[in-house]
């Protein structure tokens, strides 16, 4: 008789902690030596649902270059992590973190993208940063390229849709290799590679106004450029600090039929293989044949040279990772893909759904959890997970039980997985402290265990509080998830 012991909780040594990036908070955008970034020119959107990420024209990029102020560009703000990291690292610590997920701000290092030499100050910042983390024993993990670059680079090759990027950027990856080498235990190429296919904010290419066409076709070749990037940058780890790991990043939003009807099972799954193309590519080294023939029925055309077939195919990543907030919904007469949209597709009955109109799917967790296990047998990590929500800071406190909630029931899908079989390195929720919003760049929409006493107009005194929620994290991590 065959019979197993199912683990009850968490494995020892389970990465517990949370995640940030530095355009979301670190503010100081032109001191100490730093060059504008892509993240910097983009304005506050106007709506709450009305996303501003990727609204950025030729022409809205002169008036952002001309403007020395930080009103209309909150991510040049953030929460003024520079000058507060000692202090928020602490809260991080009084949690239990054992892992911290953060981003290396590229033109703080390269403030025009191919400086003859790096900005030391921008290194010494990062230096700062990984001592004290070590000083409480948190492991950090460093993402690469967190929805930013030297704006120098969309001026002088649009961004990654020229092929010069990869140059820049992996002298980029190696110079901070270098310098963090034994210090950085996990690293992590492109923040949510596959969101190139919106445009701006990841690919640095401006193409608003283009046609649909015209803009697939500048994504997928911006994005195979980062392939190749991510590639190279895996190689130079792996000789620089044979005992690092480096892996891939993901927005994983599992697509649901909308009914039994084969055709929308099969659209669903369409939608499904276009968001695992990209970790196909990083984790297994090739192009896969779906996404061959969907170029070649699109007529997009990806100009590859000579070597980069064998370079992705020598470099697969070590480890998965993706981000994780909602799921999605598709019928096979659907109008349209939402591509643009965070919230793609059509809305789910069974499930509730942020002020920002994200579905909440704890269960969607575990399925993803489990697609991505089975399909690439390589560790994961869910680097980001959590609940914008609009916070009210009474009397000094923050009774946020909807976010606890929110992470419990993501957690409990986490700990079925693992019993399911899956290999899980840790969990990085997303903002442990309240930071700018990505898609709106506004204050409003809080994430944190942490609040951040600062307004949508930048008005506030950057007090931090801790909310109802830091402490049910901290029980969480010192139980290893067993009290939940
Ligand atoms: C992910 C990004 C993060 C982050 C998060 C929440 O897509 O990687 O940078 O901000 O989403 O998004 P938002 O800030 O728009 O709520």
């Amino acid at each position: 008789m065959y019979k197993k012991t199912y683990p009850k909780t968490f494995p020892k040594g389970f990465l517990w902690g949370g995640a940030t990036a530095a355009n979301q908070v670190e503010g100081a955008w032109n001191i100490d030596g730093k060059g504008m970034s892509t993240a910097e020119v983009v304005q506050k959107a106007d709506d709450r649902r009305q996303m501003s990420m990727s609204d950025v024209t030729q022409e809205t990029l002169q008036v952002a270059l001309a403007d020395t102020t930080v009103e209309r560009y909150p991510k040049r703000r953030g929460i003024d992590f520079y000058h507060h990291y000692k202090e928020d690292i602490a809260l991080f610590a009084e949690m239990g973190f054992k892992v911290y997920r953060f981003s290396i701000a590229w033109a703080r290092i390269f403030p025009k993208g191919e400086d003859q030499v790096p900005n030391e100050a921008g290194l010494v910042f990062y230096d700062h940063v990984l001592a004290e983390l070590a000083k409480y024993d948190i492991k950090p993990l460093v993402t690469l390229s967190h929805y930013e670059m030297p704006i120098a680079l969309t001026q002088k090759y649009n961004g990654w849709a020229g092929r010069e990027t990869i140059t820049a950027f992996n002298r980029f990856t190696e110079t901070v290799f270098n310098r963090y080498k034994k210090q950085v235990p996990y690293w992590l190429t492109f923040n949510e590679i596959n969101t190139g296919t919106w445009g701006f904010h990841e690919t640095g290419a401006i193409d608003k106004g283009l046609s649909k066409k015209e803009q697939l076709q500048i994504r997928y070749q911006a994005l195979h450029h980062q392939f190749v990037a991510s590639a190279i940058a895996t190689k130079q780890l792996h000789e620089i600090d044979s005992t690092a790991k480096i892996g891939s990043m993901l927005a994983r939003m599992q697509t649901y039929p909308a009914t039994p009807n084969p055709k929308d099972v099969r659209a669903a799954q369409l939608v499904d293989e276009k968001n695992l193309f990209f970790t196909d590519v990083q984790a297994r080294g090739e192009y896969p044949e779906y996404m061959n023939r969907f170029f070649y029925e699109n007529d997009i055309v990806i100009q590859m040279a000579e070597n980069d077939q064998a370079i992705l195919l020598a470099n697969p990543v070590d480890f998965i990772s993706f981000s994780y907030y909602m799921t999605n919904v598709t019928a096979h007469d659907q109008v349209g893909d939402g591509a643009g949209n965070m919230a793609v597709g059509g809305r789910n009955p069974y499930l509730k759904e942020s002020d920002w109109g994200w579905q909440i799917d704890p269960v969607g967790l575990r399925i993803s959890l489990n697609t991505m296990w089975d399909r690439y047998r390589k560790p994961l990590f869910i680097v980001e997970n959590g609940l914008g929500a609009l916070d009210k800071l009474e009397n000094g406190q923050v009774h946020d039980q909807y976010r606890i909630d929110y992470l419990r029931q993501h957690i409990e899908q986490m700990k079925e997985s693992i019993k399911d079989g899956v290999d899980l390195l840790g969990y990085t929720m997303w903002g442990p402290i309240d930071l700018i919003s990505f898609s709106t760049s506004e204050m409003s929409k809080r994430y944190g265990f942490i609040y951040v006493d600062q307004d949508d107009n930048g008005e506030g005194t950057l007090k931090r509080i801790k909310k109802d929620s830091f402490e049910w994290y901290k029980q969480v991590i010192k139980t290893n998830g067993e009290q939940l």
